[in-house]
């Protein structure tokens, strides 16, 4: 079966390869496009190549070589041109791109002058000196690489958050596709919403189990069965990925789902807290101790007090409900709940995206109709400024004009949603902002970013970001340590020193819910919430289907247990206005 995720790596793979071997950008770049176009698009463009040809060649940037291509890998699957240029280049020197740091003109340069085809003669040449002396080159560009590898060493195995939840998705569709399920459910880090994750997890009950195993072993996408058996089934996918299913009688099924979620050290917790209460928790269930009972196996004979559901469970051993991204054994079994969590239905506002004024890909009304599609009552459009050259960040003339066409938007739909003129305006390496304030003050929304010169010392990093806390026309500070999730580490500056300027000047810290972001991270989200700062949710939305990414932030957001009075972005309408007007 042909994915769109599946071609959108192959075309991904082709533009990368022909970027390598200097073919001319046009080329490169149409790829690009159509890789992106598959990853975004809501629709099943494989599916299309067969239904609607037509159509397909008429989506924005697939042009007939494209459409062919596509139509040639639902017919054949494979393209030809892919393998052919595939063949050109060592195997392992695409992978090289994905080194933060090397571009395509890098890695040529790596590759044919340096003799590296791939990561290990990378490693090698690094260390024993032969790399310095090539072309672009330098001692500073070599150490950046080598830092680069190093961070890359310490993310080994993890993959992001994004990419596994739609991986776990697919397979439980397609476990419930066999039919006979009960109950099925991702568990483990998943399914408390970490930011990288080691392995998926399932859990499932069924009316035959064997026929689940069995459906997970000929799933598509399947590369290999790592192991197989009555009640746990592992296979590795062709993205490298394992997937654990576990099968459960569906009386047990709570207990199990909340022993694979985890984590390991809030589950020895529940444990310690049964114990104190004569019970016994396990993955079969919680069990009262039988005087004398000592050492029967607790998954038989016995009665369980609960196991059917999470619920229960937590509600015998006198606990809240502790929502899975909370279960890490941070204080959270005494804690008193958070009743008001944030979560995906409270976030009523996106504050940070982009439009065709900048790098996004569709118009302000656009980006507006997207916003009202997901009930939201305000947007902010907030293109890049003027130092982001490659993102087509806008010169103050052109920031201008953009901004009254967003007010011409914003009184066409004023009844129906708030649109608010805003910027993402660079925080430079000095701390200033890369407007003057007279322009910024002519805006109703202003997120100031790091994005350049993220490799500073913390402590100038946190004078940088709080020379931006501190400007008084500032709403949110974007993105605030610049950090891509398993590629860049970022800036690390003092966050509570942050948080706390924050919460007194009423300036909002950023979780950019972009998967690849996740920035600030859960552990910062938890120190903004213990200084009473305010925290902003937003998608960074390039174009519709970013939206989707917000999931990733509320859970990043609610590991770091914060609740909708501290994020504007779950405020009302008025209050959240109110806030804006403040700093105007
Ligand atoms: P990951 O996959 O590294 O991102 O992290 P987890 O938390 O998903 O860990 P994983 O896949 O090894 O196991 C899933 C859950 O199952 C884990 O959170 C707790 C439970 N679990 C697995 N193995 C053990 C174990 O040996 N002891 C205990 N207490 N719990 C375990
Ligand atoms: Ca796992
Ligand atoms: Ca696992
Ligand atoms: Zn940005």
């Amino acid at each position: 079966m042909a994915s769109n995720a599946e071609l959108a790596r192959i075309f991904g793979e082709i533009a990368d390869v022909l970027d390598l071997t200097g073919a001319n950008a046009f080329r490169v770049n149409a790829h690009r496009k159509v890789a992106r176009l598959l990853e975004e698009s809501g629709e099943d463009l494989a599916g299309l190549a067969r239904t609607d040809p037509a159509r397909l060649r008429e989506l924005p940037g697939v042009g007939e070589g494209s459409a062919s291509k596509i139509e040639e890998f639902v017919r054949t699957g494979r393209i030809k041109e892919h393998d052919d240029l595939l063949a050109t280049v060592p195997a392992g020197v695409p992978a090289l791109l994905g080194i933060p740091g090397l571009g395509p003109k890098r890695v040529r340069t790596l590759w044919q002058e340096g003799g590296v085809d791939g990561v290990g003669t990378l490693r090698a040449r690094l260390a024993d000196g032969s790399l310095t002396g090539l072309p672009g080159m330098g001692p500073k560009t070599l150490k950046a690489i080598a830092e680069s590898l190093a961070f890359l060493d310490t993310t080994r195995g993890r993959i992001r958050l994004g990419e596994a939840m739609p991986i776990a998705e697919a397979m439980i569709a397609h476990l419930r596709s066999a039919g006979g399920v009960k109950r099925i459910s991702h568990a483990g880090s998943l399914r408390r919403g970490k930011e990288t994750i080691g392995d998926v997890d399932i859990v499932a009950s069924a009316a035959d189990a064997a026929r689940l195993h069995a459906a997970l072993q000929s799933a598509p996408g399947v590369a290999k069965v790592i192991a197989s058996g009555d009640t746990k089934t592992s296979v590795r996918t062709h993205h490298g990925v394992q997937v654990d299913l576990r099968t459960v009688d569906d009386a047990q099924f709570g207990a199990a789902l909340l022993y694979f979620t985890g984590s390991k050290e809030h589950n020895v917790r529940l444990r310690e807290r049964a114990q104190r209460m004569g019970m016994r928790l396990n993955e079969y269930g919680l069990f009262r101790e039988e005087p004398g009972a000592e050492g029967t196996p607790q998954s038989r004979g016995a009665v369980p007090v609960a196991a059917r559901t999470e619920e229960e469970v937590y509600a015998v051993l006198g606990l809240w409900f502790v929502p899975p991204e909370l279960r890490e054994d941070h204080g959270e079994l005494d804690a008193h709940p958070p009743g008001d969590l944030v979560d995906l239905d409270s976030i009523k506002a996106e504050l940070h995206c982009h439009t065709t004024a900048s790098d996004g890909t569709l118009e302000i009304a656009g980006m507006v109709e997207e916003a009202l599609r997901r009930g939201f009552h305000t947007i902010a459009i907030t293109d890049h400024s003027r130092s982001q050259a490659q993102a087509n960040g806008l010169s103050i003339e052109r920031l201008r004009e953009h901004a009254a066409r967003i007010r011409e938007v914003a009184a066409h739909y004023a009844k129906r949603i708030a649109v608010l003129a805003g910027s993402e305006v660079d925080i430079l390496a000095d701390g200033t902002l890369d407007y003057p304030d007279d322009v910024l003050a002519g805006l109703d929304w202003v997120v100031a970013s790091p994005h350049s010169a993220l490799r500073a010392e913390p402590a100038a990093a946190t004078e940088r970001l709080m020379a931006a806390v501190l400007h008084p026309l500032v709403h949110v500070i974007g993105h605030p340590t610049g950090r891509i999730v398993n590629a860049r580490e970022g800036l690390s500056p003092d966050i509570t020193a942050l948080a706390k300027e924050a919460a007194a000047r009423k300036v909002a810290l950023e979780v950019n819910a972009n998967s690849m972001r996740l920035d600030l991270r859960d552990a910062h989200v938890r120190l903004c919430v213990q200084a009473g700062c305010a925290v902003s949710v937003n998608t960074d939305a390039h174009g519709a289907g970013d939206f989707d990414e917000l999931r990733y932030g509320v859970a990043t957001a609610r590991r770091g247990w914060l609740g909708t009075g501290l994020c504007i972005n779950a405020w009302t309408q008025a209050r959240l206005l109110a806030f804006a007007r403040a700093k105007r």
